[in-house]
């Protein structure tokens, strides 16, 4: 053996090691055994390996997909755009036969109820992959565990040398909290579609299925609206510190829309009122209650603004701003901010928050609101977003008393823009110092006083963008914390542990790499070397 050989042998070693995985060196290649269950992320409610058994995916393995579902064969397209470029194999995709196949085969049919409609079951043997769901979304989601199962280089672009095993395994699987998002800011920075969609590729891997756009602030307006065009070309045309603006065409907003439905995430836009909203101040001068039009914004202050609450047109601009963004949103939730309005007295906020809630109702939408909004009137059907730094909020928790459902992101645990370490270049630090264990270790149906399970829609984890600029930004402050909260949204609390976590995340970072992730390696985790 040659001393690459060598290298290449010790490398999967150590790799193999970090992931848990034995090593059996034979000859000149070291065959990597399978990807242990126990380091998907999110886990799994159950997981039972087959020991002895193997699936190789081979240049003969098909990918065979429900009969007459094109939501199925699209999913099959999926994980062969995934599988082809790493293994090199043709992989074709084909409706399945009758019978039980050899190859790869995603099902609609024979999953358990058990799993519901998010769930799956994924079964491997000597002969056959197959994942069962009973609606396209679990599907999607067996195919993530799947992909984890394979080795990392099966991200790569180019063709990787396999073997492309898969452990035989049972598991049986389903979230435990319906709502599961990620939220990105940008209007303090702006995001092109791209770099949307890249984020949307790895929220996909870790079963994310919602994606917040918080589209205007102080700083942007980044969604053109027709009635309103110098919402975004004025209002859209700066950025915090001064640097470039950008916005979303209504095209690229509904590709936007789509290249997430197809990753099964849905995208929820917000359009943030009565508060940061100096860009659409800015904007028009007929919005200010003077009649005078303020500068634009690019520094990084908030509460400063508010929009007119005694003024009419500021109803009929809500009402045409809402319409636009609601027929352009499959989705059921249109967020309307309602944080930081320390320019607006409390009887306009209820005022405002009251009527705004009837607009957006009238479009369609369900009112998701950050959780200031709990302070306006009652609404029950209103989804309250918790972002406070505390365990404990009198106001929300009475709300929950009268059916208001809340997404949990308190700042100190879910914020991305947090600092790792005071040293981070990077982020903010109002919330506190965010590392693994702090984004992990919680609770979410319990973490907030009067606040249980019951009333628990999900989680978030809000990237606030006043220091985010570039992709490479938002890899560092997501990863590797942005899997932690997606797996308090997915895993049920029984397989909550800080260490196995930590473990499993070290097995990711190896994924991370090949993916081309610029992770922050974060010093409470062991990350196999070379990842
Ligand atoms: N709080 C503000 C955000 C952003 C954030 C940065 C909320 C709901 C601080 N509001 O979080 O606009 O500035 O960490």
């Amino acid at each position: 053996m040659n001393g690459r050989g060598v290298r290449r042998t010790l490398s999967a070693l150590v790799l193999a090691a970090a992931t848990g995985a034995a090593v059996l060196v034979s000859g000149t290649e070291a065959l990597a055994a399978p990807v242990p269950l126990t380091s998907v992320v999110p886990a799994p409610v159950t997981a039972t390996p087959t020991a002895g058994v193997t699936y190789t995916i081979g240049s003969a393995t098909a990918i065979y997909t429900e009969p007459g579902s094109a939501a199925a064969t699209g999913i099959g397209d999926y994980l062969a755009g995934i599988l082809r470029p790493s293994t090199g194999f043709p992989l074709p995709v084909a409706a399945a036969p009758s019978g039980s196949p050899s190859g790869i085969a995603l099902l609609l049919t024979g999953a358990p109820a058990s799993v519901g409609a998010q769930g799956y079951q994924l079964d491997v043997t000597a002969t056959a992959i197959t994942v069962r769901a009973n609606q396209p979304a679990g599907l999607f989601a067996g195919v993530q565990t799947l992909r984890q199962l394979l080795p990392p280089a099966v991200e790569a672009a180019t063709v990787q040398t396999g073997p492309w095993q898969v452990g035989g395994a049972h598991v049986v699987d389903y979230p435990r909290f319906a709502y599961r998002g990620a939220m990105l800011d940008v209007a303090r920075h702006f995001f092109a579609p791209a770099a949307v969609r890249r984020y949307l590729d790895q929220l996909a891997l870790y079963k994310v299925n919602y994606l917040h756009l918080h589209l205007s602030d102080d700083q942007g307006w980044r969604i053109a609206i027709s009635s309103w065009p110098n919402l975004a070309g004025y209002g859209g045309a700066t950025a915090v510190g001064g640097d470039p603006g950008g916005y979303y065409t209504q095209a690229d907003y509904t590709a936007l829309v789509a290249y997430a439905a197809s990753r099964y995430i849905t995208i929820v836009p917000e359009i943030d009122m009565p508060g940061h909203t100096n860009a659409a101040l800015a904007s028009y001068a007929q919005l200010n209650c003077d009649g005078v039009a303020p500068a634009r914004y690019t520094g990084t202050a908030v509460g400063f603004s508010s929009l007119c609450v005694p003024l009419e047109l500021t109803y009929t601009f809500i009402d045409q701003v809402v319409g636009e963004l609601a027929a352009l949103t499959p989705g059921p939730y249109l967020h309307i901010g309602g944080d930081e309005a320390s320019s607006t007295t409390a009887a306009d906020y209820t005022t405002f928050i009251d009527r705004v809630q009837q607009i957006v109702a009238a479009h369609g939408k369900t009112v998701l609101g950050w959780h200031d909004v709990v302070h306006a009137g009652p609404q029950p059907s209103r989804i309250a977003q918790f972002w406070g730094t505390g365990t404990s909020d009198a106001a929300v928790a009475g709300a929950a008393a009268n059916g208001t459902k809340v997404i949990m992101s308190p700042a100190s645990r879910t914020y991305l823009d947090m600092k790792y370490k005071s040293s981070t270049r990077l982020g903010q630090k109002w919330a506190g110092l965010i590392d693994v264990d702090k984004a992990y270790d919680w609770n979410p149906g319990a973490y907030l006083s009067g606040v249980g399970e019951s009333s628990v829609l999900g989680v978030e984890a809000p990237l606030w963008t006043e220091t985010i600029r570039t992709t490479a930004d938002l890899d560092y402050m997501a990863f590797p914390r942005l899997p932690a909260i997606a797996e308090l949204g997915w895993s049920p609390y029984s397989t909550h542990n800080l260490s196995a976590f930590k473990g499993r995340l070290g097995a990711q970072g190896p994924r991370w790499r090949v993916m081309g992730i610029g992770y922050y390696h974060s010093t409470q985790v062991t990350w196999p070397a070379g990842s």
